[in-house]
């Protein structure tokens, strides 16, 4: 629980996302308090803020509340005020209809609509304002994600003295997707308001300064735009995970014991594979099933030897196409166990649950294959948590080469998700993989990520920013 400040403090540095990690309501019950809960790279950003005494800006999540600045020790939360209709037609509509289908390669088809831009644009600026009221003279403001790509531009013309950093968390498409926006050359600009645009893949950079050529007509650099007489740096920062926090967990005896108790569970299955995902139609869960309802039709593999795992938490149920993936999901994994699991026995498990963070990091210890199969993913943070996780580096990780993630855990078994057959050799592979082999590839993965955990990226950012 957190205290409630409003003293018109100002801070060297400003952490912006679209949501901050707190729920309950200030204002309410239960002592007054929201509780501020970060996990994963929350965790890492809120440890930055609180070293820097900075403050973190972003929307609540709790429509129509009075209270909206809190400090818990030395992070200080200010909270964003969004209407229903803002929610509507900004979030689910903008952010999660408009702007995730183009940068997930329109696996969807995006929707445009007017009254979504100017509530977005709305936004967008509300945010830019608030940061202006916490951000002493000369603040360093890091801005997150595509939810917030107008911010940097607005922050700019409001407040030339700031140090503006951005970093996108999916991935930049190119130019033949992004041409599709009705707002391209708005959203471009938008992010050249900042000093320093991070992406989390190589390609995200190359695809940005092509996007800045061709419809912009600026200059562009191997690293760098120059607009308005500023030089923008553009850079790959890829994202990682707290990898010591992950072995601290997984070391536990009580982690170690609930992971054997799962495989029992599950009648101790000689292959475990696991998947764990949002529920999201980029995620490639129907993709991963139907490769592995094949290799259970063509007799490769049995309920006998193997089983699927597979934890979809429900995610944007409000809109349309994520109701009906999950209607599809549902069916897949019903017709799976009707043909090859035995009465109660299913060869897949399927949950919508949300777990805990304990429980998730049980299911990695407990997985001989973890298949993270997206059709586009900025990084993935699930297939580099199971490569933390696995301090005796034993297991297999089929990864998309779609994923951002594949660029650096090269180790993998790489595979195009959109080819049946690939994903169902991979899969086959990664069951016969001999221990030696598994060791020699996890050895390597699990140096990597070790080398390059999320303190390393935000460092990295941050040093950059400068
Ligand atoms: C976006 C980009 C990019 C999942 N189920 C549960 C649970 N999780 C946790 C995982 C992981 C996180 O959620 C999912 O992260 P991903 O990176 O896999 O995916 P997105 O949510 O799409 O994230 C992505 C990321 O931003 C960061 O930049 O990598 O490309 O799309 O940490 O462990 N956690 C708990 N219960 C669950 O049921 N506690």
């Amino acid at each position: 629980p957190v205290d409630h400040v409003d003293d018109g403090q100002q801070f060297d540095f400003v952490l912006v996302t679209h949501r901050i990690p707190v729920h309950g309501r200030p204002d309410a019950v239960a002592g007054g308090a929201w509780t501020y809960s970060p996990v994963g790279v929350d965790a890492i950003l809120g440890e930055e803020v609180g070293v820097r005494n900075g403050a973190w800006v972003g929307w609540s999540w709790q429509p129509g509340e009075s209270v909206r600045s809190a400090a818990l020790g030395r992070v200080h939360l200010r909270s964003i005020e969004l209407s229903d209709r803002e929610i509507e037609w900004h979030k689910e509509g903008y952010c999660n209809s408009t702007l995730w289908p183009i940068y997930h390669d329109s696996i969807e088809r995006p929707e445009f609509h007017r009254d979504w831009r100017d509530a977005h644009r709305v936004v967008n600026r509300r945010y830019a304002d608030a940061v202006t009221r916490v951000a002493a003279p000369g603040a360093v403001v890091w801005v997150h994600d595509y939810q917030l790509q107008l911010v940097p531009a607005m922050l700019r013309a409001l407040r030339p003295d700031l140090r503006i950093g951005f970093f996108l968390h999916i991935a930049q498409p190119p130019v033949e997707l992004f041409g599709q926006l009705p707002e391209r050359e708005e959203t471009l600009r938008g992010l050249l308001g900042a000093d320093l645009v991070g992406f989390q893949h190589p390609r995200g950079v190359s695809n940005f300064l092509r996007l800045c050529t061709e419809l912009l007509g600026l200059e562009v650099g191997t690293d760098s735009v120059v607009v308005d007489g500023r030089r923008v740096r553009v850079e790959a920062h890829p994202i990682s995970v707290d990898v010591a926090a992950i072995e601290e967990v997984v070391n536990r005896p009580r982690i170690t014991r609930r992971a054997a108790q799962i495989r029992a569970e599950l009648g101790n299955p000689r292959t475990l594979l696991v998947g764990i995902d949002r529920l999201d139609y980029t995620k490639g869960i129907e993709q991963r099933l139907l490769a592995y309802g094949e290799l259970l039709d063509g007799g490769q593999l049995s309920a006998d030897s193997s089983a699927f795992l597979q934890v979809a938490t429900l995610s944007r149920e409000n809109l349309a196409r994520y109701a009906l993936l999950r209607e599809r999901v549902d069916r897949l994994a019903g017709h799976l166990n009707a043909s090859y699991g035995r009465m109660g026995n299913p060869v897949v498990h399927y949950t919508n649950r949300v777990l805990d963070r304990d429980e998730i990091m049980a299911l990695y210890v407990a997985a001989d294959v973890m298949v993270v199969t997206p059709l586009r993913d900025g990084m993935n943070l699930v297939s580099k948590e199971y490569v933390a996780s696995r301090v005796d580096n034993r297991g297999v990780l089929v990864l998309s080469e779609f994923a951002g993630a594949a660029h650096e855990l090269s180790e993998a078994l790489l595979v195009n998700p959109n080819d049946v057959d690939d994903l169902k050799n991979a899969v086959l592979r990664a069951v016969a993989m001999s221990p030696a082999e598994q060791g020699r590839r996890m050895e390597v993965m699990r140096k990597h990520v070790r080398e390059h955990d999320a303190q390393a990226w935000v460092d990295g950012f941050l040093k950059d920013l400068g």
